[in-house]
């Protein structure tokens, strides 16, 4: 028998707030527990240590908490990968990112990396009947094999793989071009400045880092030398476009007041939002009125300009009465840097902070900072036990979990890779994951089972210079106890040979399938 479960809640008494959606009347609250409204969150770098529900001291987050408080708090969460463009890959097609050439970290003109073909989380969402939306950063390129054109409709994008409504940060806030894309068009663009964007030379006579270095406000510690916008360096060169340029202070504002549009505009029907945010991704240019708030720095008010969004959206869901019967899911898509790139004093403010909490590594690499990521789910309707989910869980779930929730059958090949275990991602089951498999900048993998973690060997680079980052590389492969050793100080593959050999052939089985 279809279950479905209409139980008529009456909406939460209260005026919408000012952060909601003005003077629009709740809706009595419908809870169907297989349709679900479904928010995803991925900030960007945000690390394991830099909340105060994972139990940060030096920094506040009261509306992240608060999220965490009405639902599960995940300790053993990981994201495929240690950068952006793979985690996020992997979690919207269910399938790892290593499967697949050209899921590296994306330049701004790249071509849309997902097949228009594969049948991503989105499509899930929008075939059930849902109203769908990318939102902010999306970093998985945009158009077609050899770049986009930023002056037509831009196609392939997100549209084409699911979403009705995209708003997006073509891909990260330090990479040209510094414009917001909205449903296949530059927002804003004067047709008569059309924009050049280019990732191999220089394009147009705009001033770059490298060029005019008295020009810019923020400096470059590595790279970050080319075009400047707004005073800060960029990755790539771009012209053209000024009336479509982004302001940096204004990021979080615009794409949040998108964010919560959607959801309001959305609020009668089902919806799946998928947002991406900036932060805490470098540069790290906080709006005036989180501007040397934290103390810590630009990277820890861009930690509170976070909050700050997460907080609007919740209040939003309230002013609508829709937050018991949607499923809020807020993550990172890799674990913390504290230099990436631009001389922000990011390390000189930290005054004690812990962005990588007890963890070695950090973004980029193959110990656990690097993908180990804060994750939290609330939906008060099916959540009704909050607390902590310790269970081994991966972002590659969250797929084929969603399908099971909504009671979609996922065909042969879709979501390949992904589980569904929607009992462990709403906390019904404490259950560890079967295995988890871990992704570094250069390629190479680990794999966790029953609290042991394997690295497969590797000849490459140990460190990543610029972030000063161990990238967990050996020539000899490794073996962590996790349970007794979650820092990974003591390898210990001499001593146990035969979970060293157990470890490699499940990955190679992994792999290979
Ligand atoms: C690196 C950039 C870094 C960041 C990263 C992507 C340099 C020196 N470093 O190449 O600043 O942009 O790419 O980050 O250019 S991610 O979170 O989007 O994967
Ligand atoms: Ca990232």
């Amino acid at each position: 028998m279809k279950q479905n479960l209409l139980l008529g809640i009456s909406a939460m008494s209260g005026l919408a707030a000012l952060t909601g959606c003005g003077p629009q009347a709740q809706k009595e609250q419908t809870v169907d527990l297989k349709r679900p409204n479904v928010i995803f969150i991925y900030s960007d770098d945000l690390g394991i240590g830099d909340l105060s529900c994972y139990g940060a001291t030096k920094i506040s987050t009261p509306n992240i908490d608060s999220l965490a408080n009405q639902g599960l708090l995940f300790t053993n969460a990981y994201a495929t990968s240690a950068t952006s463009t793979p985690s996020r890959y992997g979690m919207l097609t269910g399938t790892y990112p290593w499967r697949k050439e050209n899921t590296g970290i994306a330049p701004g003109n790249s071509e849309l990396i997902i097949d228009t073909t594969c049948v991503t989380l989105a499509d899930m969402f929008h075939e059930a009947g849902y109203r769908t939306a990318a939102v902010g950063k999306w970093h998985l390129g945009l158009g077609p094999v050899g770049g986009t054109n930023f002056n037509g409709l831009i196609k392939p994008n997100t549209q084409s793989i699911g979403f009705d409504y995209e708003f997006i940060i073509p891909a990260t806030v330090d990479r040209v071009p510094c414009v917001f894309v909205e449903n296949g068009r530059v927002a804003g663009l004067d047709p008569s400045d059309p924009i050049t964007v280019s990732y191999d030379h220089k394009v147009g006579d705009w001033p770059t880092g490298k060029e005019n270095p008295e020009l810019v406000k923020l400096k470059p510690s590595q790279g970050h030398n080319n075009t400047i916008i707004n005073g800060i360096p960029r990755i790539g060169w771009m012209t053209g476009g000024k009336s479509a340029l982004w302001n940096d202070e204004e990021i979080a504002d615009v794409i949040t007041a998108k964010a919560k549009n959607f959801i309001c505009e959305s609020a009668d029907t089902t919806f799946f939002l998928y947002m991406g945010t900036q932060d805490i991704h470098v540069p790290r240019i906080p709006h005036p009125r989180f501007a040397g708030k934290s103390g810590l720095g630009t990277r820890g008010d861009v930690i509170l300009q976070l909050d700050w969004t997460i907080g609007e959206i919740m209040h939003t869901l309230d002013s609508l009465g829709i937050a018991d019967n949607t499923l809020f899911i807020f993550t990172s898509d890799n674990g913390p840097v504290i230099d990436d790139g631009y001389q922000d004093q990011a390390r000189e403010m930290l005054n004690g902070h812990t962005p990588m909490g007890i963890y070695r590594g950090g973004k980029y690499s193959l110990y656990e900072a690097g993908t180990r990521i804060p994750f939290i789910v609330r939906w008060p309707a099916r959540i009704t036990n909050p607390g902590k989910q310790e269970g081994l869980f991966s972002q590659i779930d969250v797929f084929a979990s969603m399908a099971e929730i909504l009671g979609v059958p996922l065909q042969d090949g879709v979501a390949f890779d992904s589980h569904a275990r929607a009992k462990e991602l709403l906390g019904e089951d404490q259950a560890d994951r079967e295995y988890v498999v871990e992704q570094n900048l250069d390629n190479t993998l680990a794999i966790i089972k029953d609290g042991w973690k394997y690295f497969e060997p590797s000849d490459k680079r140990k460190y990543e210079t610029w972030t000063k980052t161990e990238l967990g590389h050996s020539p000899k492969p490794q073996l962590y106890n996790l349970k007794e050793d979650p820092s990974e100080k003591n390898d210990v593959a001499d001593k146990y040979p035969e979970k060293v050999k157990e470890l490699a052939a499940l990955l190679k089985e992994v792999v290979g399938n």
